[in-house]
């Protein structure tokens, strides 16, 4: 059953059907029959890096003037949705360089930045990260103390980054640093472009993580790390609007959570109908599988809500409106009910669903990670709760 994505498809261009249907090809015939390898070794085989580079899939929602595919935010999140339904793992490979690695340079670069980072990032020649999360702040991102100081012809960078997703493999960082501290995010942050190759600059080891196993993140350490006066993003025009861009990145980052949430809430769903099927084929009575009919039936009500909201909140950035706030609300809801989804899965899938790397079991630890990753679900709640005080009082 659809759950409203057959409805959906209507919605989207018949070169856009064909694209997905190649996608829905590849995941079946390469990654699938991979998903557990890789989340044992923790590394996706290059080969079929390369065939996700042949496939444009670096460069989903990058404009075709720059060399990628120019999807719309829906469209983008439909194919999320297809491939998060494997190894979670593949999507972030390809979905943080396409998405807030680069969409800061997309959004907010100049001209020249467009035609040096965009075309690298959508062959998949190149990977970009993005690089806000610090120690000391994770949520509270007008808080973060990476310094950046203009000397010459260069700005001199010292901070330390953690949790950078991606930061093996990036050849480029999207990075937010404190140009004036007096100012804070109100014209006091800038966001640079750093090259892996800046003097100064070191990716630290990966971190030992409870999920996204074959994701890797990073801690990234500037001490005195150089980079040259035109590697604002936006040029020296937007010094200090670092902090807009970065919220801006977000806002689409988090619709993609959710559409990684809802990928593998179905995927699960799908696990949890086939196991009923299984016992009802083996003879069991229906009457003796109430309790997994229930939990079915409640996973399918939550996942047809998530999949509703994320599409519409993606029809509407698509149609250019602000959805600050919908994207928060979207996250929070698609993130918990896939949690809630795998939760109940595990409880259907009894000691089945516990062995180590059992299907349940790895969805059940990556999909509490969407729920950290691009903004706590607390954070959401700020945004969203200070939105509805701000609104009342513009209404008042
Ligand atoms: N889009 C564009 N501009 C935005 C924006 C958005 N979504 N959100 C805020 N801004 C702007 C504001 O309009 C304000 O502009 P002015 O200075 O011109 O008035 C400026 O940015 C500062 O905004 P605000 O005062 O709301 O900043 P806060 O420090 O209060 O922000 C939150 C608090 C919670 C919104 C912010 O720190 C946040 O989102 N943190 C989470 C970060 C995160 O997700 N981290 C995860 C790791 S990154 S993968």
């Amino acid at each position: 059953m659809g759950l409203g994505r057959d409805e959906m498809d209507k919605s989207v261009s018949e070169d856009f059907l064909r694209l997905k249907q190649q996608v829905v090809q590849f995941i079946e015939q390469d990654l699938e029959p991979v998903h557990l390898q890789v989340e044992e070794s923790a590394e996706i085989p290059e080969h079929l890096v390369d065939k996700m580079r042949r496939l444009g899939l670096f460069g989903l929602s990058i404009p075709r003037d720059y060399g990628g595919l120019g999807l719309t935010t829906l469209e983008e999140i439909l194919i999320y949705e297809e491939i998060t339904k494997t190894n979670a793992c593949f999507r972030s490979r390809i979905g943080t360089s396409n998405g807030i690695g680069s969409m800061g340079i997309l959004y907010d670069g100049t001209e020249e930045q467009k035609r040096r980072y965009l075309p690298r990032v959508a062959s998949g020649e190149w990977t970009a990260a993005f690089a806000l999360t610090e120690p000391d702040a994770g949520s509270d991102a007008a808080n973060i103390s990476t310094q950046a100081v203009l000397d010459g012809d260069s700005w001199v960078l010292n901070g330390t980054k953690q949790f950078i997703t991606n930061a093996d493999t990036a050849q480029f960082f999207t990075t937010i640093a404190v140009t004036d501290e007096t100012k804070g995010a109100s014209g006091g942050v800038t966001a640079f472009i750093v090259e892996r190759d800046a003097p100064g600059f070191v990716v630290g080891p990966a971190d030992v993580k409870m999920g996204l196993k074959g994701s890797h993140t990073h801690e990234l350490v500037f001490k005195d790390c150089r980079v040259p006066a035109e590697n604002v993003i936006g040029g020296m025009a937007r010094v200090g609007q670092g902090f807009k861009t970065a919220m801006r990145v977000l806002d689409k980052g988090r619709l993609s959570m959710g559409a990684c949430a809802v990928g593998a809430a179905q995927k699960v769903l799908d696990l949890c109908v086939e196991r009923v099927q299984r016992e009802l084929a083996s003879g069991m009575a229906k009457a003796d599988l109430q309790a997994e009919m229930f939990a079915l039936a409640d996973m399918a009500t939550q996942l047809y809500a998530a999949r509703q909201m994320l599409y519409s909140t993606a029809i509407k950035k698509d149609e250019g409106r602000n959805v600050t706030q919908e994207a928060s609300m979207t996250k929070i809801f698609c993130t918990e009910m896939a949690s809630r989804i795998a939760g109940l899965a595990m409880d259907s899938f009894g000691e089945e669903g516990i062995l180590t790397r059992s299907r349940i079991e790895i969805f059940l630890r990556d999909v509490r990670l969407y729920r950290i990753y691009e903004g706590t679900s607390e954070i959401q709640r700020i945004i969203v709760s200070r939105n509805l005080l701000k609104n009342s009082r513009s209404r008042a």
